[in-house]
């Protein structure tokens, strides 16, 4: 029988495990354990090749996992210890590398979780180096956003976030409105008193300048949100038309089947693509027209679907053939989407011309390309591009951009609260009044680093993380 370890202990003394890499086969898999058990369990279950046995902290150790119901070893590991406070979640980890395999790592954490410890949530592990002080709340929001990230500008700003950008900016934010709040509070408490007066022509300047920051900050938030959670883009249009070479061509892949015979495409077809550094949601669906089967009938439906949910559209037209009926269909039921007009086969005799198109969509690019000879792409993507943000946007390590909604919602409410008391300075209201929406613009500062944010909202950001992390 094997002993388990008192566990009649607080939960936020709980030992937590979990397999920290991707389930499946690999190289090494790691199982990672955080709280006070982790060292004990480790001794209990670790067989170091070299004596002494005592593990020394932030060292790698050779050994064997060793099952204690009947000592069989079950794999060859390196295990590390790092002792708090200097961790990930500021308490005692153990790391344990196995050969990454689904069996062994699953054994392992199955000996561990035995030995007292519980299965982590996911996100725990950040969660802890945030309740126990170690990273800011915008810095945990960054952790899942760097693991997320599909494009290397993706990647440029959830690092910017960890490395403290957001919560920097903050901090000086603060700090200047706390010195505002000391100097009106004193004239509050003591009105009879000789105090120097309050510089109000610099506090009001002062205000102006942080309100203006702030509505520089909100509004990066659009492009943001384009790189951190990409887009989804939805290639349509009459069937035979050149969709799913468009979307061969575009991922440089054999990947949907191409034919001369029109309704070639039934399900939708999803791939990824990084156009310009913004991660996007492709999807060839089936060409639209009166379908002539069920089969077909179902394709049109979804492909009709994808199309109302898209954030774009490719709207593609055989330049090679004149516009029809079916094609002014199409054209009304997309005239509302945010849309690229791509007109395809420009290798062939055109029958459609530019200027004729350009009447048609005067609000919308359009391209000329040949999805069969590779011929315009970089031109379409490049109005892909710039179809999604209304400006060029400028990815550095120093120029904060907004990607998540939650700190929009609060930058925006701090910014309203701003402005309220910069009014009431402008209009000479009493001194209580503007106290009070500098305290409340601070208590909004304070969600953003996590000071004043609610368990609620604590556990829907860390709902998104997965397990391990
Ligand atoms: N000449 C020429 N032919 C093209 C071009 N693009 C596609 N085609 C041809 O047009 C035919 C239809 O292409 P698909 O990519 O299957 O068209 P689709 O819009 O996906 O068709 P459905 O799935 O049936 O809706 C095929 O024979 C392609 O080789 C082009 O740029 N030039
Ligand atoms: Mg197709």
């Amino acid at each position: 029988m094997t002993e388990s370890i008192e566990i009649n202990i607080p939960i936020k003394d709980e030992t937590i495990a979990a397999i920290s890499t991707p389930l499946g086969e690999g190289g090494i898999g790691i199982v990672r354990m955080s709280g006070p058990l982790s060292e004990p369990i480790a001794q209990k279950l670790f067989k170091p090749k070299k004596t002494p046995s005592s593990l020394i902290s932030h060292h790698f150790h050779y050994g064997e996992i060793i099952n204690p119901i009947n000592g069989h070893p079950v794999d060859e590991v390196l295990l590390v210890l790092m002792k708090s406070p200097k961790t990930y979640t500021r308490e005692d980890i153990v790391e344990i590398h196995c050969h990454g395999g689904y069996f062994i790592v699953q054994k392992i954490l199955e000996l561990v979780l035995a030995q007292g410890a519980r299965m982590a949530l996911p996100g725990e592990f950040t969660k802890r180096a945030f309740l126990n002080g170690r990273i800011d709340l915008t810095q945990a929001e960054s952790v899942i956003d760097l693991i997320k990230a599909k494009t290397r500008e993706s990647l440029e700003i959830a690092g910017q976030q960890l490395r403290g950008l957001l919560y920097g900016e903050m901090t000086s934010i603060r700090e200047g409105l706390v010195q505002h709040l000391a100097l009106l509070e004193t004239h509050i408490d003591f009105p009879e008193e000789e105090i120097e007066a309050i510089p109000l022509t610099e506090m009001k300047k002062d205000l102006l300048n942080k309100i203006q920051k702030l509505d520089e900050w909100i509004s990066t938030y659009e492009e943001g949100r384009v790189f951190r959670e990409g887009i989804s883009c939805v290639i349509t249009g009459k069937t035979n038309v050149g969709k799913s070479s468009l979307l061969n061509v575009l991922i440089k892949q054999e990947r949907a089947i191409v034919t001369p015979i029109p309704g070639t495409t039934r399900d939708v077809i999803e791939e990824t693509l990084n156009i310009h550094g913004i991660p996007v949601r492709l999807m060839d669906t089936a060409g639209l027209r009166k379908a002539q089967d069920s089969i077909e009938q179902e394709g049109v439906r979804r492909a009709k679907e994808r199309v109302a949910d898209a954030d774009l559209v490719l709207l593609m037209i055989d330049g090679s053939r004149q516009l029809d009926g079916d094609d002014e269909e199409i054209f009304r039921e997309i005239d509302t989407k945010k849309k690229v007009v791509v007109l395809n086969k420009r290798d062939l005799i055109p029958k459609i011309s530019l200027e004729v198109m350009k009447d048609r969509f005067p609000n919308d690019s359009i391209v000329q390309i040949s999805a069969l000879k590779s011929e315009g792409i970089g031109e379409l993507k490049l109005a892909i591009y710039s179809s999604l943000l209304q400006r060029e946007i400028r990815i550095s390590p120093e120029h904060l951009i907004l990607t998540n909604i939650r700190h929009k919602t609060v930058l925006s409410q701090m910014k309203k609260t701003l402005s309220d008391a910069l009014m009431g300075l402008e209009e000479g209201r009493s001194l209580e009044f503007i106290a009070f929406e500098i305290r409340s613009t601070l208590n909004s500062l304070g969600e953003i680093a996590g000071e004043t944010t609610t368990e609620e909202v604590l556990n829907h950001i860390f709902d998104h993380f997965c397990i391990g992390k």
